[in-house]
């Protein structure tokens, strides 16, 4: 079946392409090594990605950041993908544009698809000062102003002496932005700046937390400015076109204008004639705050379910007592599943990171189960959970993940039901479908100690003997003429049984 643009669909398409499960692996953690080989290893791992039920990779920010070692998300030039000699190199962290060009292709030829990182919200970097007539606004409350005007001089200046206008001939002034986070003459900590000028205003409408959170970090990207629309548009198309993306991460959504980002998706879809699936970080325990963003979007993409990583969290940090029956509650999958990408964990969330709120080992087996083998939602596989993280000496957990995967390619399809009836021990099985020959399963966890839970499964599963792809639980369980059986799990454990 040809995939056909709706652009209402947000993760529905992806998440069930092809008739098989989607399933997209965020490929990279924070602290890979500064090697210049990471387009090489994703490319030689994109056969390895497909057999294992990869469906859609999200890269890192592939472009020049502030220096070689930057991750990307402070990005100095779009348009430079480890191709011209700027901030002392060339190749980015992660290599150069044609080792990244080669990766894409590999994961092409092996259908996979490929999903660009896109930050919009700041420059960093620049290339020179300038000076711009500011004021001082409340850290608190970014509405409120707490000094007069005066001249500060900002890093607004981006030239690009590298690359020059190949591809584009903009050049960013302080015009194109709305503030700073730093005065190059006066040198203070902790202030943030907010330029002054025809129109200068922080964005609006953009996360409330702090009065207004336009301002993140860097020079704050103005999308009241016509010149800046227009440019971020032409280079959507660019970097569409260019790298052959079939969609979108798109950074930092609560600090960019909601209606700018609505509109660009919408604008670089009709351009590029590509559906363009996009995910958005809102990064927000909140449902409310993501359904309003998702409300004045227009739906138009899917956002990370940050509730739900949340509640894997703290269900992980509980100790067994975590009410297990309310794993799902307040969550974007819950109450909308086309609209919700989950995950566990990311390289925000990871050991050391600015969002710290790692998801305890031991959990992580009953987490990637959850959004692995039920109906709803379009899950993402952290590249730092998989290969493990070896700066903080987070093991890999590929040898865990990998059967769950499996389960997922090969299981977890057709009518799902629920057994969330129970504060330690849940479970849900699947009916399987004609499709996926022998499809179909029963996943059961607990938090605390094991046990056992009557599920049906299928009256056509009747006499099959099940056992669990996991390996955790020795042994089979046999289905009875009624399509019901008796699955167990240990303690702290998860089991997904399955005919095989
Ligand atoms: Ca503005
Ligand atoms: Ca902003
Ligand atoms: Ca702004």
């Amino acid at each position: 079946m040809m995939l056909s643009f709706v652009p209402v669909s947000g993760g529905e398409v992806e998440a069930h392409h092809n008739g098989t499960n989607g399933t997209m692996m965020q490929y990279f953690e924070w602290h890979l090594p500064n090697d210049g080989n990471h387009w090489n290893r994703l490319r030689d791992d994109a056969s390895n990605l497909r057999n294992r039920g990869i469906t859609a990779i999200w890269i890192p920010p592939a472009w020049k950041g502030t220096s070689q070692n930057d991750v990307g998300y402070g990005a100095y030039d779009l348009y430079d993908l480890g191709e011209f000699n700027q901030k002392g190199t060339v190749r980015t962290k992660y290599g150069t544009r044609s080792q990244l060009e080669s990766a894409i292709h590999a994961l092409k030829n092996n259908g996979v698809q490929v999903y660009g990182d896109v930050v919009m919200n700041h420059k960093g970097g620049a290339d020179a000062t300038e000076n711009v007539l500011a004021v001082e606004v409340n850290p608190n409350n970014r509405n409120q102003e707490i000094s007069g005007d005066y001249t500060i001089e900002a890093w607004t200046k981006f030239d690009f002496p590298g690359r020059g206008n190949t591809y584009s001939d903009f050049k960013w002034r302080w015009y194109h932005f709305d503030g700073v986070d730093w005065d190059q003459s006066r040198q203070f900590q902790n202030r943030i700046y907010k330029f002054r000028g025809d129109g200068k205003a922080w964005d609006w409408e953009v996360d409330s937390e702090n009065g207004n959170y336009d301002y993140l970090m860097y020079a704050d990207v103005d999308m009241d400015h016509p010149e800046v629309v227009n440019e971020l548009r032409r280079w959507g198309e660019w970097y569409t076109n260019t790298l052959n993306l079939d969609g979108f991460r798109i950074d930092a959504v609560k600090h960019i204008k909601y209606s700018f980002t609505r509109d660009w998706l919408t604008h670089v879809r009709n351009a590029t004639g590509k559906e363009m699936f996009a995910v958005a970080e809102f990064w927000k325990n909140d449902l409310g705050a993501l359904e309003n963003y998702l409300n004045k979007t227009n739906w138009n993409h899917s956002v990370f379910d940050v509730p739900l990583h949340y509640n894997l969290y703290n269900a992980s940090n509980s100790g067994g007592n975590y009410d297990m029956a309310k794993l799902l509650n307040g969550t974007v999958v819950q109450k909308h599943p086309m609209h919700a990408v989950t995950f566990v964990d990311n390289h925000d969330s990871q050991p050391g990171e600015s969002l710290e709120s790692f998801v305890q080992e031991w959990f992580k087996p009953l987490a990637y189960a959850l959004i692995l083998t039920r109906e709803q939602g379009y899950p993402s596989v952290f590249y730092g959970d998989y290969y493990g993280i070896p700066t903080h000496s987070v093991p890999a957990m590929k040898a865990k993940i990998d059967p769950i995967l499996e389960a997922r390619q090969n299981f977890a399809y057709g009518t799902q039901h629920d057994y969330f009836d129970h504060h330690n021990i849940i479970g849900w099985t699947r009916e399987g479908n004609t499709t996926h020959p022998n499809s179909g399963l029963a996943t059961i966890m607990s938090d605390g100690p094991g046990g056992e839970k009557w599920m049906y499964v299928g009256q056509n599963k009747a006499g099959q003997v099940w056992h669990d792809i996991t390996g955790n639980k020795p042994g089979t369980v046999t289905i009875n003429a009624d399509g019901w059986a008796n699955f167990s799990v240990n303690g702290g454990s998860v089991s997904i049984w399955v005919k095989r």
